[in-house]
């Protein structure tokens, strides 16, 4: 196993982390993953995750492509939430709600990094202190975030924090995957397997309400397998609210595990992780035309599984909480592996 850098525009430096039929692309900037090039049943090597064809377009992207996202992901309701008995006021940075750690996010940090190797992995680290009061979040944060190869070929991102005061955190990763290689084939074809048996549901607003429906006999239940396609084609009202399709936090029922396949090119991806669940995003209101990787951008061209923990518990607390005390280590870890 080996690995390379170089910097690209100002600071950015772009790390590659290569193993055996496998190599993983990313920057200090935002912890962006650009690329991860892993074969097809023919041995065809691939990239098999959105990024942009100039480096520099991250710097303006709305659509988080490959970037770490904190402290909290997803949409947290008016940009508030209450702790100890004291309302916290979020910077709103869609509409008068915050969506994905706000306007100075995790995905638009120059995150320190250093690169470390031993038998078994190649990987870097990013630390990065998030500062009390940064997008309206109490209590300083240090983050750092590992991303490891594996020499199995396993790809595993660790993140790590503790906070000098009580605060909310939940980064999480937004690759958008396209398993086929090729990202002019949409990713309806996609088969999702996962034992998730509840899912939470949204608002017109993609907003988190207070209630958790049951996936049963909806598009929602992949408990035996399911194609993307179900959700997007569907009429199921949860579907269609989002823009026809997946844009929901699902909840593992006992196996924290996505199985994820693509017949044409024949790749598979499990994600495993410590998380109690993830975002399902079929990247339905991806914007057209954005000079990506392999030709213009298009809606469900990608799909993301964000595993985190999710901010509805703020307002739903038989959720697992996005909680975190102060001086208390955090830790989660989810594990990629491409067969
Ligand atoms: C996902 C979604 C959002 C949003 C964003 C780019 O996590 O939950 O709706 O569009 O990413």
């Amino acid at each position: 196993m080996k690995w390379q850098a170089k910097e690209v525009d100002d600071h950015w430096i772009e790390f590659t982390l290569i193993g055996d039929n496998i190599e993983i692309h990313c920057l200090n900037y935002g912890g962006i993953i650009t690329k991860i090039v892993v074969p097809d049943k023919n041995g065809k090597m691939e990239n098999v995750v959105l990024g942009y064809k100039n480096v520099q377009d991250y710097k303006k992207d709305t659509h988080f492509l490959g970037a770490l996202i904190g402290r909290v992901g997803g949409r947290i309701p008016n940009a508030e939430f209450q702790q100890n008995g004291q309302t916290f006021s979020l910077v709103a940075n869609e509409r008068s709600h915050h969506l994905h750690g706000g306007p100075n996010g995790f995905h638009q940090v120059v995150w320190k990094s250093e690169v470390f190797q031993n038998e078994h992995e190649v990987g870097v680290q990013l630390r990065h202190t998030s500062k009390a009061g940064a997008d309206g979040y109490p209590g300083d944060v240090e983050m750092t975030v590992y991303y490891s190869l594996k020499k199995d070929r396993t790809f595993t991102i660790t993140y790590e924090a503790i906070a000098t005061k009580d605060t909310i955190l939940s980064p999480t990763n937004h690759m958008y995957f396209n398993l086929s290689g090729d990202i002019q084939i949409p990713i309806h074809q996609h088969i999702v397997t996962t034992d998730c048996d509840r899912l939470i549901e949204v608002d017109q607003e993609l907003l988190p309400t207070d209630l958790c429906l049951p996936v049963k006999e909806t598009p929602f239940d992949f408990r035996n397998g399911k194609m993307l396609e179900s959700g997007i084609a569907s009429n199921h009202p949860q579907n269609e609210i989002v823009g026809n399709g997946y844009d929901h936090y699902l909840l593992f029922a006992k196996e924290k595990a996505i199985h994820v396949s693509e017949p044409l090119s024949g790749r598979e991806l499990v994600i495993t992780t410590t998380e109690p669940g993830f975002v399902l995003y079929s990247a339905n209101r991806l914007e057209e035309g954005l000079a990506l990787h392999g030709g213009p951008s298009k809606a469900y061209q990608g799909v993301c599984f964000e595993t985190q923990t999710h901010p509805a518990s703020l307002l739903n607390p038989t959720l697992p909480s996005v909680r975190l005390h102060a001086n208390k280590k955090y830790k989660q870890q989810t594990t990629y592996a491409f067969t």
